[in-house]
């Protein structure tokens, strides 16, 4: 009689079985699906650190880290006392807090490039609202973006996105309309003759350009030396706002961002992730006199329910409030061991692996060229990352279920972690030769 096959994972498969008849796709973010993958997503119940377990009652090192807000790593102690003190306070108020100016007070004195920061619940409503400031400010509606670059599900970014649309291979979504994409102009990554071009062939009509400062959503792609520098010129000299998309770089690239890594100030910025520790926070922000449009200081419509509440405030302020040089250092060291990992056993084994990484953010790219921009990190073989993320998986190690997302550390995982995620992907390179 045929055996049948024991899954590792019968909670997952079932839980996934229940919420794929109420939940399209089974999820509610379309990379958590493992499509790209070939495998059944797996239903997390609990996190600690750098640990999570899942509904079978495995566990694995995170590597997702819910794709970059827990740089602390799950549930610090500091932070679940906070929100627990919060809650007993109230839960939203749809009123002033004492919170939100704390936090935005926190985030200018991290970035003093946000004179103003205006809080929203996610990066995607951070990207649109800041969008439509920078068309009220310059009244141009064009703007110009760059492909693999992600910023969010709003119909004007929705053009050659990366993350899940491009891991999903629709980068350009069904559903955007004409007139919401007609506006959105899509240069190429590290490359500044694609943008003048652009503006070439679109004088005095684009009011915005949008950057991830450091690409993280086609996998981590640096930029090259002089690029950013490069877009901070052509806007200055064609009067268009630089907007850098720190959603993944804020506050990771280090306490100040890409930003102040680069030394580059933008004229807006849009924030996310690590600003919420975990709870839905996104914020934009920038020049004083841009966004004194927004209302209710001026006309350019912007709001929302829950924004700035006191839970999301508490937590984005305990997770701010304890950043440190240290934990910037214990980050790096990290994720240079892991890269640098990473790349001697694939070598040893005979892999083609390209290892992109920048700081605590890192993507091994299966591939045998160097990955710059969009087109080379789609050359990469989605199939082979596939095959690995499955070993690594069943080695108990959890990295991100697409080839074209980052690896993300926090200040809990230790040096034994990262040596047990080596020993994982030498088994996984020896046995998939
Ligand atoms: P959210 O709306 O997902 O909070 O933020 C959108 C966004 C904006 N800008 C950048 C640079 C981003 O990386 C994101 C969201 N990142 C993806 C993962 N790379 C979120 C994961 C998901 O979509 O489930």
């Amino acid at each position: 009689m045929l055996r049948r096959s024991r899954s590792r994972y019968p909670r997952s498969e079932k839980l996934f079985a229940a919420a794929s008849r109420i939940l399209p796709g089974g999820v509610d973010s379309p990379v958590r699906a493992f499509k790209a993958v070939g495998a059944t997503p797996l239903f997390v119940s609990r996190g600690r650190g750098a640990i999570i377990e899942d509904a079978d009652g495995h566990k694995y090192i995170d590597f997702v880290m819910s794709w970059g807000p827990l740089i602390h790593g799950h549930a610090p102690k500091g932070l679940v006392k906070a929100l627990a003190a919060a809650a007993a306070r109230g839960t939203s108020f749809g009123a002033p807090t004492e919170l939100e100016t704390r936090l935005a007070q926190r985030v200018a004195t991290l970035m003093p490039s946000m004179e103003r920061v205006r809080f929203v619940n996610s990066g995607t409503e951070a990207l649109m609202s800041a969008a439509r400031v920078a068309r009220a400010f310059t009244a141009r509606d064009k703007i110009v973006k760059f492909e693999g670059c992600y910023h969010g599900h709003a119909d004007a970014f929705l053009v050659k996105a990366g993350s899940g649309a491009m891991t999903l291979g629709v980068p350009t979504s069904p559903g955007v309309a004409a007139s919401a994409a007609q506006d959105t102009l899509v240069a190429r990554y590290n490359d500044l003759d694609s943008v003048e071009r652009l503006l070439a062939a679109n004088p005095r009509e684009v009011g915005a350009i949008f950057v991830e400062p450091i690409a993280g959503n086609m996998g981590v792609v640096p930029p090259r030396d002089g690029f950013l520098e490069g877009l901070r010129r052509i806007c200055t000299r064609d009067g268009i706002l630089l907007v850098f998309d720190e959603v993944i770089s804020g506050f990771r690239a280090a306490a100040g961002g890409a930003q102040q890594v680069f030394g580059i100030k933008p004229d807006l910025t849009c924030l996310g992730k690590i600003i919420g520790g975990g709870l839905p926070v996104g914020a934009y922000g920038g020049r004083a006199d841009i966004m004194a449009l927004v209302a209710p200081s001026g006309p350019v419509y912007q709001a929302g329910t829950l924004s700035g509440n006191p839970l999301a405030m508490t937590a984005g302020l305990w997770s701010l409030e304890n950043l440190s040089p240290r934990l910037y250092r214990h980050l790096a060291k990290l994720g240079a061991r892991l890269a640098g990992g990473l790349a001697d056993a694939a070598r040893v084994h005979g892999v083609p692996l390209q290892v992109n990484a920048f700081g605590s953010v890192v993507t091994p790219f299966f591939t045998s060229e160097p990955v710059r921009d969009y087109e080379s990190a789609a050359a990469a073989d989605t199939e082979a990352y596939a095959a690995f993320f499955r070993g690594m998986l069943e080695r108990g190690v959890y990295p991100p279920p697409s080839q074209f997302e980052g690896w993300f550390l926090s200040g809990a995982h230790t040096e034994r972690d990262i040596e047990k995620t080596l020993k994982a992907a030498r088994d996984t390179f020896k046995t998939s030769r």
